[in-house]
């Protein structure tokens, strides 16, 4: 067990003054035990603690990092953007780029608007839904995450139709009980609430491959079959691309699928690491939107200019060299090595990939909803995370979460990973 004193210091301070010494829950190590590592820098698919140990990360910031960390171009592009002042309220030309560079990619965005967050985005993108429609009622699905806004923090009940009940403490139920929640890949369920919710469902929101439950995927014909009900009811399909957007392909999960939804959501990767959100669509939703409609929506620092700059720059890589193929070639190679390793231990993993988003399940039964996910030996998955990290590999410290690769992980990243998963496999 490697010894990390820097980082055993810091955190110790850290609790004095932040809650659980974390700006967010999931980096406290609570689900696997141990105390959260501190960086000192990241570049490339690597990071080094303050305690000097380097590891090969597969956090990514949990996603932004799709081109590895401290991009060169992405830190030119900051540093220059920089030198022209980090903020003023005042529209800038990064804006209208970024607009233009998210529409011409993601050809369902008739019009985009910049946010702070992948919260703000989902929150905004309800709240547009519900005035466009006239309608109150959004159906999402277990299992997925769409950040911390009070009606979308809602867990799904016990598999069956479930009007929210609030995940969280503090929101009062009033908030949820609009918010219905079923099983994702559920069909008849999802047939169910329309039938019993009719003119009722402002829409339906869902990331197109769940990333905050672990990583499964919809099964064949699950989006199309939400593109059609909710057309067929007058409500509108919302893809949370927050996660997936540019990184499953240049215009997201929506382009990989063949699926055009009315709005979707984003953040992580076109910000290049730094706070953004957006949400677009439409033309004629998007349109009322404040200045122009009745739907308010605002923020101080939206369109800022080094969030600008840095997701420009990412995304411009993105579209140059085959970023796509590779990510596609190292997942690859991760998911057979892994299901090597799991073999040769004799131990059931399901590993779910799609792209460069992956996630190792401590099961032997596929993994398709949150119920199948919940089924997963934690407690292996805990022992697995700290001898990943004892052997040098940053890992999401949750076996619900996603993992990411980048365009900066190398063949050997992947070796070495490999080699340490099936040596650890066996002591589990
Ligand atoms: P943020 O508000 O954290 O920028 O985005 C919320 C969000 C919305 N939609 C999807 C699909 C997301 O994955 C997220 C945030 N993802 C988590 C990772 N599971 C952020 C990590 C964290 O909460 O610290």
């Amino acid at each position: 067990m490697r010894l990390h004193p820097r980082s055993d210091a810091l955190f110790a301070e850290a609790l004095k003054y932040i809650p659980g010494g974390v700006n967010s829950p999931v980096r406290a190590f609570r689900a696997v035990g141990g105390q959260p590592l501190f960086v000192d820098r990241a570049a490339g698919a690597h990071v080094w603690t303050v305690d000097g140990d380097e590891l090969i990360d597969y956090v990514g910031t949990w996603g932004p990092a799709i081109l590895g960390h401290a991009h060169p171009k992405i830190i030119a592009a900051v540093k220059a953007a920089a030198d022209h002042g980090t903020s003023f309220g005042i529209p800038n030309p990064f804006e209208v780029t970024m607009a233009r560079l998210i529409c011409r990619l993601v050809p369902s965005v008739q019009k985009v608007r910049m946010c702070n967050s992948g919260t703000e985005a989902c929150m905004s993108a309800i709240r547009l839904a519900r005035g466009f429609t006239r309608r109150d009622k959004i159906i999402k699905f277990d299992g997925c995450y769409h950040g911390h806004a009070d009606s979308l923090l809602v867990k799904a009940g016990s598999g069956a139709l479930t009007f929210g009940h609030p995940d969280s403490a503090g929101v009062p139920a009033a908030f949820t009980q609009h918010t219905i929640v079923v099983p994702f890949n559920d069909a008849e369920a999802v047939k169910h609430v329309f039938a019993a919710n009719k003119n009722a469902i402002a829409g339906v929101i869902v990331e197109p491959v769940p990333g905050n439950a672990g990583l499964y995927l919809p099964k064949p014909g699950f989006l199309e079959f939400l593109r059609e009900v909710t057309a067929a009811n007058g409500s509108l399909l919302i893809f949370d691309e927050v996660m997936t957007g540019f990184r499953l392909a240049p215009g997201g999960a929506q382009e990989r699928f063949g699926i055009r939804p009315d709005l979707s959501t984003f953040g992580k990767i076109i910000g290049g690491g730094l706070p953004v959100g957006a949400f677009g669509g439409r033309t004629d939703i998007m349109d009322c939107l404040a200045p122009l409609g009745p739907v308010y929506q605002a923020g101080t620092l939206s369109g800022n200019p080094l969030a600008m700059a840095a997701g420009i720059a990412a995304l411009e890589e993105l579209q140059t060299g085959q970023a796509y193929a590779r990510l596609e070639k190292l997942g690859a190679a991760l998911e057979a090595g892994m299901n090597d390793a799991a073999q040769s231990a004799g131990v059931p993993v399901r590993f779910n990939r799609c792209g460069s988003m992956f996630c190792a399940y401590f099961t032997g039964e596929p993994v398709g909803n949150l119920a199948d996910a919940m089924k997963s030996d934690r407690e292996r998955f805990k022992r697995y995370f700290h001898g990943m990290l004892d052997a040098g590999v940053y890992l999401a410290p949750s076996q619900f979460e996603a993992g990411f690769l980048s365009t900066a992980h190398s063949e050997a990243d992947i070796e070495m990973t490999v080699r340490a998963a099936a040596e650890i496999m066996r002591r589990l």
